[in-house]
């Protein structure tokens, strides 16, 4: 005991001395003008936050804390921004995005302590909720002649707005304001309402029985969100149809349950807590994607940062049972496999994919598919050898993974298995697309380093899965982004994502394209959803 107090005082001091070093090589924190300062948390919040995190502490990027970024000059750190790196970080400079001097100013910026974004609680949503027309004020039945199955809702990005387009005869029929930098867009079962959210967290909700379709509802649920969908559940706990709404946010990190007529806000549940693993707290655990169940009246949201999977039940909002699923960290984006049982859900700093079923609401499997999977809602048919598959494209290799989901059938011993693996044109995919009626796999590799890669779609044959991909140069700008099959399965249309966007559409048989619609109002086309394969989950 004498012994180890005589010692004491030489590990405090050269604990002490390990600090001051430590400290020593960490550059100085850099002094910023308010205005400055407010610039860069602007440019943040657009172009930074969703993947690094509100609060910087990573995700999909890399952590952003001062004890990281203070190990790197300046310099250093406005030349990764400007330029990117080669672990898939966008060159923000390179790309005709931040200036010399933005690059430098965010340099500063992350180098300074990160700020916590306001709260919004349910007074501040409520404050913002608009009801622009009532549900006794609309229209009692389809007020026009045009197909509502068959209409497409395009994100237009920048210009945060929605374009519907008739899917028959491929007029815009109208534009609708949405949220800013609209993310992505849900139907109500029914296909009457058109659900969208803003990355501002800004949903708004349009009615397609009228002529034009018209905004009826918004509100804003937080400050930053990425996910929405509608109740899809009618049986014997109840009819939910149409009746309710969920926006998951990024920031606060919480769920917003809104009534489905009126968007009227009426509950708000936060996700804080730890993560599944080490059971750390977590002060920012993000909703990221969300689908609604058809066998249960619940919605299963996936918690970003602590790798958890929330089955929501929502036919009880004062008795409200929430099952939580311990999975994997970092879940991203995901969709159903054809049976629409389970959902597979990428974990896509881990390099893998969470299989859940929804009916035992238990975790189905794990599954290790390559750098990076990004499904969006991922892809479904039968291989031909392999039976029932599921596929997803990935950012961070030249690589489709077909994952087996037979879980009950003849091919069962391949579910939760890759078992195929295919190659596209490059990497970078971020979306895919088939449909029943098709046999033709859509993928894209819109964040591909290579022009003419990030420029064409690679489109293989689903009897034939081993042969090379058909490479389709789609056009000489832009990115090109998110296919969406028409109803009928014969039309795929690919998005050119740039300010001068065009909508660009193939007849899935022939693979030769059949229109390009290119109008003054497809600024930055992004997502694209046919209503009746979106309120089907057909992909
Ligand atoms: Fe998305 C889906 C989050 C960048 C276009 N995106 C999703 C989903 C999430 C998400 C959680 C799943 C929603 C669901 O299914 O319920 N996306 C994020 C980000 O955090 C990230 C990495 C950075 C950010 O700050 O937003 C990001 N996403 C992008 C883009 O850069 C894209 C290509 C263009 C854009 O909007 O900025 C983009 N994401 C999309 C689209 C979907 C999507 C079109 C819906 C795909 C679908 O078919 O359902």
């Amino acid at each position: 005991m004498k012994k180890l107090h005589f010692l004491l005082p030489l590990l405090v001091s050269s604990a002490m001395a390990g600090t001051a070093l430590a400290q020593a090589q960490l550059q100085p924190v850099p002094t910023m003008a308010k205005e400055d300062f407010d610039k860069a948390t602007g440019i943040y919040f657009n172009r930074c936050g969703g993947c690094h995190g509100s609060l910087r502490k990573g995700a999909t990027g890399k952590p952003l804390t001062p004890d990281k970024t203070r190990t790197k000059t300046v310099e250093n750190l406005a030349k990764i921004i400007y330029n990117g790196t080669d672990a898939g970080m966008p060159g923000w400079g390179t790309a005709g995005v931040l200036s010399k001097d933005d690059a430098d100013l965010m340099a500063k910026f992350v180098q300074n302590e990160p700020v916590a974004p306001p709260e919004f609680n349910m007074k501040e949503i409520q404050a913002t909720w608009k009801l622009h027309v009532p549900p006794e004020k609309r229209p009692t039945k389809v007020m026009h002649k045009r197909n509502i199955d068959t209409l497409v809702a395009v994100i237009l990005r920048d210009a945060g707005k929605i374009a519907i387009i008739d899917g028959d005869t491929k007029e815009i029929w109208t534009t609708v304001d949405s949220g800013f930098a609209v993310h992505t867009l849900r139907y109500s079962h029914s296909g009457r309402y058109l659900y969208t959210i803003g990355r501002d967290a800004k949903a708004t909700m349009v009615d397609l029985w009228m002529d034009p379709p018209q905004t009826v509802a918004e509100v804003k649920t937080g400050i930053e969100a990425r996910s929405i969908d509608s109740s899809k559940y009618k049986g014997p706990k109840g009819d939910f149809l149409d009746k309710l709404a969920v926006v998951g946010n990024y920031w606060p990190p919480s769920y917003v349950i809104l009534d489905g007529q009126t968007l009227e806000p009426k509950k708000v549940v936060g996700t804080r807590g730890y993560t599944y693993d080490t059971n750390e707290y977590h002060p920012e655990p993000r909703v990221a994607a969300i689908v609604a169940s058809h066998i249960d009246p619940e919605w299963i949201l996936t918690v970003k940062e602590t790798g958890q999977l929330l089955v929501v039940d929502y036919s009880d909002l004062k008795n409200f049972k929430v099952t939580t699923i311990e999975a994997e960290r970092f879940l991203h984006d995901g969709g159903f496999d054809a049976s629409k049982r389970y959902f597979l859900v990428a974990a896509n700093m881990r390099d893998k994919m969470v299989a859940i079923d929804i009916k035992t609401k238990k975790l189905a499997g794990i599954v290790e598919t390559g750098n990076k999977p990004h499904p969006g809602r991922g892809a479904n048919f039968v291989d031909p050898k392999f039976g029932p598959v599921y596929a997803t494209p990935h950012l961070g290799e030249p690589l489709v993974a077909l994952i087996g989901t037979d879980v009950g059938g003849k091919h069962k011993a391949n579910a939760w298995k890759v078992v195929r693996k295919l190659v596209p044109a490059g990497e970078g995919g971020l979306f895919i697309k088939t449909h029943p009626k098709s046999d033709h796999l859509w993928v894209d590799h819109a964040l591909a380093k290579d022009e003419n890669v990030y420029r064409s779609v690679s489109v293989f044959d689903i009897k034939n899965p081993d042969a090379p991909p058909r490479i389709i140069k789609v056009g000489d700008r832009g990115r090109v982004v998110h296919m969406e099959y028409n109803k009928a399965g014969n039309e795929v249309w690919v998005s050119v994502w740039d300010r001068k966007g065009e909508i660009v559409i193939y007849d899935d048989k022939t693979l030769k394209e059949k229109a390009r619609l290119a109008d003054p109002r497809l600024v930055t086309p992004t997502g694209k959803f046919n209503v009746y394969n979106t309120r089907h989950d057909i992909y």
